[in-house]
């Protein structure tokens, strides 16, 4: 696979398509970052943005995770010391994920955004910033009319992260758009550079193929499924046998294979015993979402691996979390 493809293969979003070209001309050794605000378990959401690092790293870039701390305190996630020991936890999740340690650094938010520079650089970005301005970058993250003054410095913040950690290029879920797009449009302002941005699509909820799939509301994946908890939640999905329902819908069971399994394995098999037709293996998404929607795959049986899948990618983190808690 080439460094472009490599680079947006399962992204929703290129911010653009030509800065993202001329990044993948000559990948190596550049820096790409995505923040995260500390939250003990890792679910689904974190991992679908952790397999684009993982590409990153593959096409050669190195990658900075932001463990964003002071940015959870601005969102109310907690006091300082409960978001760095979550933040640890996160961090060793990460790397039994396989993120290459070699090719990551990880940094914490208030190893530079309590310093001197970083807060006059704020102020300026304040001054530059109308409250209407910051109150709609942030409006998919924080969400809610009764926005606070914290509210409105978290996405000028993250404008400036993307400065001060030298990055060439930003990564996040498509929920990070509007905040990446204010970057685009403030950094110039301050006379710095405006760097390319690449998105990650949000998957449905899983019982019902609408929305997003939330770790607060609805059935969500995370670090600490047992396997049993995943065949449980993974049997429960909305999986009709295509890839395209009606309406707003969507086919979640699909959607993980295409953005969590197929990026993650060489090939996919479905046991099935041989009255059934035998075992089916799958090089390509492609492949096994057409066999779905002709019959030849039943739901089951495609849930069935996707369980077992999902399994076998979050076993090494289950079992750091398990280390860090005894
Ligand atoms: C992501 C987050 C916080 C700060 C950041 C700074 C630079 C780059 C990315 C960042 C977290 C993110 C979230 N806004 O919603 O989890």
């Amino acid at each position: 696979m080439d460094a472009y493809e490599l680079l947006t293969r399962n992204v929703e979003e290129v911010v653009t398509d030509e800065e993202v070209r001329d990044l993948a001309a000559d990948p190596e050794g550049k820096r790409a970052y995505v923040g995260y605000e500390p939250s003990g378990v890792l679910h689904l959401g974190h991992l679908l943005t952790a397999n684009k690092l993982i590409d990153l790293q593959e096409a050669g870039m190195e990658v900075v995770v932001l463990l964003a701390d002071v940015h959870a305190y601005l969102n109310e996630k907690g006091s300082f010391e409960e978001i760095r020991a979550t933040a640890e936890q996160m961090k060793a999740q990460f790397l039994a994920y396989g993120l290459e340690e070699a090719q990551t650094e990880f940094v914490y938010g208030s190893e530079f955004q309590l310093e001197e520079e970083y807060t006059l650089d704020l102020h300026h970005l304040e001054r530059e910033t109308t409250m209407n301005r910051a109150q709609r970058a942030m409006a998919e993250i924080q969400g809610d009319e009764t926005a606070k003054v914290s509210h409105l410095v978290y996405p000028l913040m993250q404008t400036l992260d993307i400065e001060y950690l030298d990055l060439d290029l930003a990564v996040g879920g498509l929920d990070q758009r509007k905040v990446h797009m204010l970057a685009r449009e403030k950094l110039p302002e301050l006379e710095y550079d405006v760097r390319p941005a690449i998105h990650t699509p949000i998957v449905a909820d899983l019982t019902s193929g609408e929305g997003k799939m939330s770790s607060s509301e609805g059935i969500s994946i995370s670090m600490e499924d047992s396997t049993a908890d995943l065949e449980e939640k993974i049997n429960s999905a909305f999986c009709p046998p295509t890839r395209d329902p009606e309406g707003d819908l969507e086919n979640p069971v699909l959607e993980l294979f295409e953005y969590h399994v197929f990026p993650r394995f060489d090939e996919v098999v479905v046991e099935r015993p041989e009255k059934y037709g035998g075992d089916l293996t799958y090089e390509a998404y492609e492949d096994l979402a057409a066999d779905l929607e002709s019959g030849e795959l039943h739901p089951a049986d495609a849930k069935g691996t996707l369980a077992a899948s999902l399994d076998e990618l979050i076993a090494p983190g289950r079992e750091k979390l398990r280390e860090l808690r005894d």
